[in-house]
């Protein structure tokens, strides 16, 4: 018997319609991947190391699985592709994009996939949506749960907050 894992999917777009993006992405792996799927709000915020690109749309959403990280993987992209996304160069603008933030407490090191996402700490747009869905979710490499790395980023950066979208 398999058991489904809870996992975290982080969600951006920055080009087109955002906001319908993440709607797509959304149905999409609430329809057939992710079971008791929740989703936190979209965040905006601008793009990391100030790049010349249109601001980002970040969500985070969570649900059960009984896919493995590599099937969970091939999904992402799979509805990546569907939604058009053209990959043209690594951190280049995109219509949408689907990172594996977490997968139970695994921890998973490989060259095509690494979990939990090795930037999310240091990631406001990922952690302040997180922190909505599952603030006692515990990092299993640092065990600091995400409102303690919240806490944490919120020291020890002074950059601008990412802003609710329609509060
Ligand atoms: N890969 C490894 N681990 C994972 C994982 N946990 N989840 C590999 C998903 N993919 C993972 O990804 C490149 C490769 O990463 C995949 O082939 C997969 O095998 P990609 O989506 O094709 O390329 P990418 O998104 O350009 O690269 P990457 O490293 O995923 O970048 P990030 O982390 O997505 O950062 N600023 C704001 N405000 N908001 C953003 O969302 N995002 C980025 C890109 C830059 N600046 C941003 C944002
Ligand atoms: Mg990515």
């Amino acid at each position: 018997m398999t058991t489904a894992i809870l996992v975290h999917l982080g969600l951006g777009s920055n080009l087109g319609n955002r906001q319908a993006f993440l709607n797509q992405a959304c149905s999409k792996l609430s329809a057939a991947t992710l079971q008791n799927f929740r989703s936190s709000e979209i965040y905006e915020s601008e793009p990391l190391l100030k790049m010349k690109q249109p601001n980002y749309f970040n969500q985070v959403v969570c649900g059960w699985t009984e896919l493995t990280p590599l099937e969970l993987l091939k999904k992402c992209q799979q509805i990546e592709t569907q939604l058009g996304r053209v990959r043209k160069e690594h951190w280049g603008s995109r219509k949408i994009d689907l990172d594996i933030l977490s997968y139970g407490k695994d921890i998973v090191d490989t060259e095509r996939i690494k979990i939990p996402h090795p930037e999310m700490e240091k990631r406001s747009f990922v952690l302040l949506p997180l922190l909505e869905l599952s603030p006692d979710w515990v990092h299993p490499k640092s065990g600091k749960s995400i409102q303690i790395l919240w806490e944490n980023w919120l020291k020890t950066n002074n950059e601008e907050l990412p802003l609710v979208l329609n509060p």
